[in-house]
């Protein structure tokens, strides 16, 4: 690990920057894609799975057989841990459930603010080296909650023209039956322009690679929501001298299996003995990984940042706005306190990132590349909108009148003034 000592603020920016790619060279791929899938449909999305995916498809709908099968061909054990993922999951997100608010600001003047589900919403699930079924509990789990009245699902089929019977299994558990064989950018644009098998959505759910990233910004150009946008996937360990380094190097790996561009960053106010036992954990664990060449990869443009004071090292920390934040220090709950920026925290020694990426209960689906200093996790809202309404009456004419029509003339607008003068003047006031 390339350790920095006491870096000064002026360094921080420089230390919590991440990699930058060319967008622009992304959308010449995806733009074609898109006009492609436009233009020709359910035509286009099968050339496109056969020249990505390799595999040539008769209908692009899972149908009721697979699904079926899938339940036969997982394993008891998966099922069970999957079952209780999903129940901890609901239980989370049911929690989040909002209460329709009514004031009444004057006498007269009632408003309301009521939430409604995101009506279709598009659910996509990356396949490739490490099929994340994981991920259809997190979006499907929330749009169940939320009442969205179609969810479907778009992920890759492997060669052989199938979808992992975990994501499948899965998508059962959420109600899900409309899921497609579709993968990468074609999925996204499937799913915001709509095909004569695909249904187009309101709003586009899932991680992916960078051209799945491309792909949901370029549907976000036109009309259709996005939950965020997002890039490789980040951890931050915060660690003082009670930290136990096999967990923490541990911690460090499972994020850097994820991909060769994964972003792990240890934060330490150990001395160095602590930082080399940590190393050589490192070493010793991943060897035995058996994607070690993703892991060492992702190790390589890892750092250690050493302060000489905690203080220091949450103000880093609130500086680079991890996605994930390990605090394996005594005093987490303090230094929890202070975090203003982090997609979700674990605190303490035994809160591993795996636990909130299974079945803890909080999303996984989390902003990167410093979005948490603006953005939240995924979670219920994100699959509701609130509307607001309001009822004014006669009393609420004359308690709002003058208000209303000495702004409207102030901003220069009559016809805003006219719409509340005629009301008042018909009540004789
Ligand atoms: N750590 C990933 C989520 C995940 N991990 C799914 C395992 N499966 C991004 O938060
Ligand atoms: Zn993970």
């Amino acid at each position: 690990m390339n350790v920095i000592y006491n870096p000064n603020r002026s360094q921080w920016q420089e230390l919590t920057q991440r990699p930058v790619f060319d967008v622009t060279e992304l959308f010449s791929v995806v733009s074609p894609i898109f006009k492609a899938v436009s233009e020709r449909g359910d035509d286009a999305l099968k050339e496109l799975e056969l020249q990505f995916d390799k595999v040539s498809l008769q209908t692009l709908r899972v149908g009721d057989d697979e699904i079926n099968e899938a339940d036969s061909l997982l394993d008891t054990n998966l099922k069970d841990a999957i079952n209780k993922a999903y129940d901890n999951i609901y239980a989370f997100h049911d929690a989040q459930r909002f209460e329709q608010i009514e004031v009444e600001t004057m006498p007269g003047v009632k408003c309301v603010q009521k939430a409604v589900p995101v009506e279709k919403v598009g659910l996509y699930i990356p396949g490739g080296t490490a099929p994340l079924f994981s991920t259809v509990l997190m979006l499907g789990v929330p749009a169940k909650i939320a009442g969205c009245k179609q969810v479907i699902v778009c992920t890759p089929p492997s060669c052989e023209g199938k979808v992992n019977p975990a994501i499948l299994y899965a998508a059962k558990c959420c109600g899900i039956t409309e899921i497609f064989k579709i993968g990468g950018a074609q999925a996204i644009a499937a799913m915001s322009v709509g095909t004569a098998s695909v249904p187009k959505v309101d709003k586009i759910f899932g991680p992916g690679n960078q051209y799945v990233m491309a792909a949901k910004q370029l549907a976000a150009l036109s009309n259709v929501a996005i939950d965020m946008p997002a890039g490789p996937s980040e951890v931050e360990v915060l660690v003082d001298d009670t930290c136990v380094p096999a967990f923490v190097a541990a911690d460090l790996l499972s994020q850097a299996e994820h991909g060769p561009d994964s972003q792990v960053v240890l934060v330490s106010t150990t001395d160095n003995d602590v930082v080399k036992l940590i190393e050589e954990e490192l070493e010793h664990q991943l060897n035995e990984l058996p994607r070690k060449d993703f892991a060492a990869k992702a190790l390589r443009n890892s750092r250690c940042v050493l302060f000489d004071n905690m203080q220091d090292a949450i103000d880093f920390t609130n500086e680079y706005a991890p996605e994930h934040l390990i605090i394996a220090a005594e005093d987490y709950n303090d230094i929890a306190n202070q975090i203003t920026h982090a997609g979700s925290v674990f605190l303490g020694n035994y809160s591993c990132e795996s636990a909130g990426d299974y079945a803890s209960g909080t999303n996984h689906t989390l902003p990167t590349k410093a979005w948490a200093k603006a953005y939240s996790g995924l979670c219920l809202d994100s699959f509701i909108r609130k509307i607001t309404f309001q009822e004014i009456t006669e009393e609420g004419v004359k308690n709002l009148a003058g208000i209303v029509e000495t702004m409207a003339e102030a901003e220069c607008l009559d016809a805003h003034k006219n719409a509340m003068k005629f009301r008042r003047k018909s009540l004789n006031i």
